[in-house]
């Protein structure tokens, strides 16, 4: 048998809070291995061992007294935090609450070698030492675009288990825009069966919908990887395909025509008008009873032809809803422009601070979501040349995405205001998966980072090295991620 390199113990990313390496600790991994548990954390317990089987090719059941032990309970008041212990007789996972289990599973993964089904012909040494940690904040997320471009429940799947590997927990799906309509709603029919079909989508390549119950099983399989879907409808703009499908609810009430092209702001609800609000609370109503999560979004961006007064009378009727209906509401920085229900979170994605309302719903309590475009903006070219994206926020590289922090980047809203960051992705350039992953990796590992490790543990070359050795690992998973410039990845 000859020795797999054995991982450093604090090769991990998001890098955890504490790390404490200890040599004589080595676990070796020999036929035999078991997983043990307790029956509340079995689930969790069979996500790790099935992980072990792959990277080990050994059998792994789950039995009493075997050497890698799960444990529930009394470690720390933070559910997604948990203490890795490895020594030379095992190792014991801790955590108050399944998804910190399932947080310390994602940081043992990655002390596994990068290729799986090594079966015996190979040793695996996992190295010793203790892992305490737990979040910066508790959201960290990325957004899919499904209205510029739809990607189907088995694509998002796949990229859920990619995306939980550095610890995002939500996933926000623009499910509206101008180009389609993605989510059935019943009474609604046109919706997706005009604005979700052939046609529909950027240069109209980008067709699909969820059926609610694919919606609901898509909710379900994210909830088993501990991460919230949060439903974003674009409101009262980004509705053209909502006015294609229904005229009615159009201004004049004259039918418009498919728009695939990129341009925004050019669509708006009505908000002198009954029908707009009858729409709007069906719409709600029924993604709140799909949407298991906490949060609804509901956009507010770029409503360039809704008069400011008509946006103020949309959101003062749209807003309460949302909460009759049992969710806490997201918008887009913009909704700050008016009063806000006290929950209220926003959305910030401007590349140069401005006095737009965000700090003062931050002096009146509301939390923050940081997504400035000119960082965590994922469809944002790496570089010129880069084939897929756009380049209205300048160029983003990795360094770019990882070397700021969420609390300083706009006065007014320091640490205690920012409920955490997202990286948007949006589609109006993305044909496939593979385009998705190529521009989510490696910068949503940065951003991931920023939201989970404490700032004065953080910096660039740490990253920049830990990031390299994580080229293997894409590779091993068929992950088509950037191999930028900026990083020396190994062969
Ligand atoms: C701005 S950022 C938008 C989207 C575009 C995106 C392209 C925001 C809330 N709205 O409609 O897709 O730029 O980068």
């Amino acid at each position: 048998m000859r020795a797999l390199t054995m991982r450093q113990l604090g090769d991990v990313i998001p890098l955890p809070v504490s790390v404490r390496p200890d040599p004589s600790g080595n676990f070796r991994i020999e036929p035999g291995l078991a997983v043990s548990t307790v029956p509340a954390a079995a689930g969790v317990a069979e996500q790790l061992a099935e992980l072990l089987r792959h990277a080990t090719g050994l059998p792994v059941p789950l039995a009493d007294g075997g050497s890698v032990r799960i444990l529930l309970g009394g470690y720390d008041k933070n559910p997604e935090a948990y203490r890795l212990e490895i020594t030379a007789d095992g190792v014991t996972l801790s955590a108050s609450a399944n998804r910190g289990l399932f947080a310390g599973i994602q940081t043992l993964r990655q002390l596994l070698p990068p290729t799986g089904g090594a079966g015996l012909t190979a040793e695996v040494v996992l190295p010793g030492g203790t892992i305490e940690d737990a979040p910066r904040f508790g959201y960290r997320g990325t957004m899919l675009d499904l209205a510029r471009h739809f990607f189907r429940p088995d694509e998002i799947k796949s990229y859920l288990d990619a995306i939980v590997q550095f610890k995002i927990n939500h996933l926000h799906l623009h499910l509206t825009d101008d180009q389609g309509w993605r989510l059935e709603i019943p009474g609604w029919p046109r919706l997706t069966a005009i604005s979700g079909g052939p046609g529909t989508g950027c240069d109209g390549e980008g067709p699909g919908f969820f059926t609610a119950d694919e919606y609901r099983d898509l909710v379900a399989y994210a909830e088993r990887l501990f991460v919230t879907i949060v439903p974003e409808i674009d409101l009262p703009g980004h509705v053209n395909a909502v006015q294609v499908a229904y005229p009615e609810l159009t201004r004049d009430g004259m039918p418009v025509g498919p728009r695939t092209d990129a341009e925004v702001g050019y669509s708006s609800l009505v908000a002198g008008k009954e029908e707009t609000y009858a729409f709007v609370e069906d719409v709600l109503r029924e993604v709140a009873a799909l949407t298991p999560g906490p949060y609804l979004h509901i956009g507010g961006d770029e409503a360039f032809s809704t008069p400011p007064e008509d946006y103020r009378t949309f959101l003062e009727r749209v807003l309460p809803m949302v909460g009759r209906y049992g969710k806490r509401v997201i918008g887009w920085h913009e909704m700050a422009a008016v009063e806000l229900p006290a929950d209220a979170i926003a959305q910030y994605w401007r590349i140069e601070p401005a006095e737009d309302g965000v700090a003062r719903a931050a002096a009146r309590g509301h939390q923050v979501i940081m997504s400035p475009a000119d960082r965590v903006y994922l469809d944002m070219k790496y570089e010129k040349s880069t084939r897929l994206g756009l380049d209205w926020a300048g160029l983003v590289g990795v360094e770019r995405s990882y070397d700021w922090d969420p609390a300083d980047r706009l006065p007014g809203v320091g640490e205690e205001s920012v409920l955490g960051v997202e990286a948007p992705l949006w589609s109006e350039t993305l044909r496939s998966m593979a385009d998705v992953q190529y521009m989510a990796f490696p910068r949503l590992a940065a951003v991931a980072e920023v939201g989970w490790t404490p700032r004065a543990a953080r910096d660039w070359p740490s990253f920049r090295r830990r990031l390299g050795e994580f080229g293997p690992r894409w590779a091993a998973q068929g992950i088509n991620f950037y191999r930028s410039p900026e990083i020396d990845w190994p062969e």
